[in-house]
């Protein structure tokens, strides 16, 4: 069956599968907007295991060339990378709730903010991981610098402070709706935790946010979320 058509309902009864390592911070956004717009039970998960470096074999990179998860694969055989773009694929097939806007407005401010949560927090704590710490393991990690890697750790904690003024002013990272962007900013705080760089204690906005996120189940169950469903890695 085709995806590539105007028709709705078609477009919504096509299978999806998900690449992805079921604890990830990344794939957490990908399994937290599946959530947020019940589109779970459409989606077979299939686990890539990245401490054995599966994601940099050439059968994978032919799936995704930046060799990350997750990766989306639609029913044609298209495969869609990167978290954004997959958000993006999820709410053009379903608009409710909407996670990247609805107005130009909305759009352009969750585009930023999701871009700022990125580059200032999740992927600064992701290169700090990969560079300044083990990572994934000797056979994976192929060259770090640690000095690079630090200072990414810094530049997390300066996007930690700059999260908690914008939670200051707003209830959520773009305004008045729970959006990509918030989902970008949990991924980075999932991943904080993972590295031990807690929320600075001055950080209370953001950590009264963050309470308020682990509240909602696709956050709470986004790992399990795929105990059922998970495919046989391959
Ligand atoms: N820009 C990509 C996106 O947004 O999808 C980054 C994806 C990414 O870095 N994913 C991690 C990865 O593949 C997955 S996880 O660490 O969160 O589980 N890392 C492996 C590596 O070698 O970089």
């Amino acid at each position: 069956m085709s995806i590539h058509t105007s028709n709705s309902e078609i477009v919504k009864s096509a299978a999806m599968k998900i690449h992805d390592w079921p604890t990830g911070p990344y794939p957490a956004r990908v399994r937290i907007a599946l959530a947020e717009k019940e589109l779970q039970s459409r989606v077979q998960f299939v686990t890539v295991h990245l401490r054995k470096g599966e994601h940099k074999r050439p059968e994978f990179l032919a799936k995704n060339y930046s060799g990350t998860l997750p990766v989306l694969e639609l029913d044609d055989g298209t495969f869609i990378a990167e978290c954004t773009a997959i958000t993006e694929y999820l709410d053009a097939l379903d608009g409710s709730p909407t996670l990247t806007g609805r107005t130009p407005r909305e759009k352009g401010l969750i585009h930023m903010m999701n871009k700022r949560a990125e580059l200032e927090l999740l992927d600064a704590i992701s290169v700090y991981f990969h560079h300044a710490t083990p990572g994934l393991g000797p056979d994976v990690e192929i060259y770090q610098n640690a000095e690079w890697g630090s200072r990414q750790r810094d530049k997390a904690l300066r996007g930690m402070n700059y999260f908690d003024g914008v939670l200051k002013q707003q209830p959520f990272v773009a305004g008045e709706l729970f959006s990509m962007a918030d989902i970008t900013v949990i991924g980075g705080l999932i991943f904080a935790g993972l590295v031990e760089l807690p929320v600075p204690a001055q950080c209370e906005a953001l950590q009264a946010w963050y309470a308020r996120m682990q509240q909602r189940p696709s956050v709470k169950n986004r790992v399990t979320m795929s105990e059922a469903l998970t495919l046989p890695a391959g």
